[in-house]
């Protein structure tokens, strides 16, 4: 099905209002069109590829950029700056891409083919695109890729169908005001950084760009201009909240929330928030579902501390065995990974998407997530599969034998921990030094242990439950 061109839309709709600003620059919906043409212009005198890569800190640039793919009819393939070399080059092979555009201040940190640097971009000379005035739901409008229990990266599409549910289910919940304002500094290469930009065209709200996490400089802005929502990981929202205790900030009387989201959160920090006069609203969502499926209200959220609210409008949530796995059904469901159609296929159980996690309903309906059904390891809200790490660190020399494992971790919610078997003693400075060369440095372990054997279950399967005491007290 086919609606109207977003961008165009609120250009028609809204045409005065501020659709992007970075603090310095701002661009309403009538002055996005012309310069999104541009960049889309300059895109398809580039490529014939329906595939575009777009690596950027949340900027204009990079906002315009990932724009123009759009507007040039193609998809985006966000990627994660934070990425090793090989890592990058994986993606970059399985998407297909020969064309990729490069945020002028991460151009050290890409090394794959054709790059075009978003001030080249900006620079071009070819004739803007035409913008076509509609765009078809089933249309892939993004892909991002995560990582899964063998360690291989699946590209999750998402549609212009996914990011228009979840757009809508959100504003169910909390409501959009024209003075909306939503910050944005969760990274726009993961869903809850881009599920913003989304947002704002479907909208037709305010996006306010912040081109990295810093807690001072959100902070500040919170107090200084009219934002009305921030979307944040447990680790920002901690280093906020130390902030605002350490410097007596005040928000702006038009703050709102903070939609918090991307992994669990203590229950004394959401104490603290409340006493501070943080106002923070859970949610729960996934790359898979262009964002969250389950979220609290703003009303309820001070009285379900520690709960990720309930199922959303459009979404259908069970629990089901014996550990009580979420199985979902919701409109905002990719309709599959980019080339691995089977692998989608296993994660379904008939009708039901299965989620990995597992929770519990209180009596009042609120759902609580207790855990995982995998290893995954969620690090400051990247999530980081121990197979992924083993395989590498296994090619060190003299590594017989690896297990990772992920501990609490006070400033990052978990961290990796590496417990390796080897005949010799092992320099696990160098073992580290190996890791960062090959693996974002987020998922390289940040403790390492050395042992005879790791405990194995008859069919020579590693039990890493029996390694948690060992590496709980490391
Ligand atoms: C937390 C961030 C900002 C940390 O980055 P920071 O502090 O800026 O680090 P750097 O200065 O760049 O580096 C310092 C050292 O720290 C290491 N490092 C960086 N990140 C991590 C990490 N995550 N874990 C461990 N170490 C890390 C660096 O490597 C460096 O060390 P050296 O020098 O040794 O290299 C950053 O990690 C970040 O941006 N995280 C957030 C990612 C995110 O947004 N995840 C969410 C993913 N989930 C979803 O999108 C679904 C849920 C969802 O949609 C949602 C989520 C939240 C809110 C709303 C929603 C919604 O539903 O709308
Ligand atoms: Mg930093
Ligand atoms: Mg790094």
């Amino acid at each position: 099905m086919e609606i109207p061109n977003w961008l165009l839309k609120q250009a028609s709709l809204n045409p005065n209002r501020v659709a992007v600003n970075d603090g310095t620059t701002a661009y309403t919906f009538a002055q996005l069109v012309p310069l999104v043409a541009h960049r889309a212009g300059q895109i398809q005198a580039q490529t014939d590829q329906p595939r575009v890569g777009v690596m950027t800190h949340n900027n204009l640039a990079g906002y315009l950029a990932a724009l123009g793919v759009l507007a040039a009819d193609k998809t985006i393939v966000w990627l994660n700056w934070r990425l090793a070399p090989e890592e990058l080059s994986r993606q970059i092979g399985d998407a297909g891409l020969d064309l990729v555009l490069v945020d002028d201040q991460l151009a050290d940190r890409y090394y794959g083919g054709h790059r075009v640097l978003c001030s080249e971009l900006t620079a071009g000379t070819a004739p803007a695109a035409v913008l076509t005035p509609t765009v078809d739901l089933d249309a892939v409008a993004s892909i991002m890729y995560t990582s899964g229990t063998t360690g291989q990266p699946k590209g999750v599409l998402q549609t212009y169908g996914n990011h228009l549910a979840s757009a809508i289910s959100s504003s169910l919940n909390l409501g959009v005001l024209p003075n909306d304002l939503w910050l944005c500094v969760a990274p726009i290469f993961h869903i809850s950084g881009f599920s913003i930009l989304m947002r704002g065209l479907i909208y037709g709200m305010g996006v306010r760009l912040v081109n990295h996490f810093d807690a001072q400089v959100v902070n500040q802005i919170l107090e200084d201009e009219p934002v009305t929502i921030i979307s944040a990981v447990p680790y920002m929202l901690k280093k906020m909240l130390e902030d605002v205790q350490a410097n007596d900030h005040c928000y702006s009387s038009a703050f709102r929330l903070v939609l918090l989201g991307g992994g669990t959160i203590d229950r004394a920090t959401l104490n603290a928030c409340e006493e501070s006069g943080l106002p923070v609203v859970q949610c729960y969502g996934m790359t898979e579902t262009c964002s969250q499926f389950v979220a609290l209200s703003a009303e309820e959220a001070p009285y379900h501390l520690g709960s990720v609210g309930k199922p959303l409008f459009t979404t259908q949530l069970r629990l089901v065995g014996e550990h009580h796995e979420i199985e979902i059904q919701t409109p905002a469901l990719t309709p599959g990974y980019l080339n691995q159609p089977a692998k989608f296929a296993a994660k379904h159980d008939g009708d039901w998407y299965r989620t990995g996690d597992v929770g519990h309903f209180d009596e009042d309906g609120f759902l609580y997530v207790d855990g995982r059904l995998d290893e995954m390891i969620i690090s400051g809200g990247e999530n980081i599969f121990p197979a992924e790490v083993e395989n590498v660190l296994r090619q060190y020399p003299g590594i017989q034998e690896i297990a990772v494992v992920g501990r609490n971790d006070q400033q990052w919610g978990a961290v990796p921990v590496a417990v390796v078997v080897s005949k010799q003693p092992v320099d696990f400075q160098q073992l580290e030094a190996f890791g960062r060369e090959h693996l974002a440095h987020y998922k390289v372990p940040k403790v390492y242990l050395q042992t005879d054997a790791l405990p194995k279950n008859a069919s020579g399967k590693v039990q890493k439950f029996r390694l948690q005491d060992l590496v709980a007290n490391a």
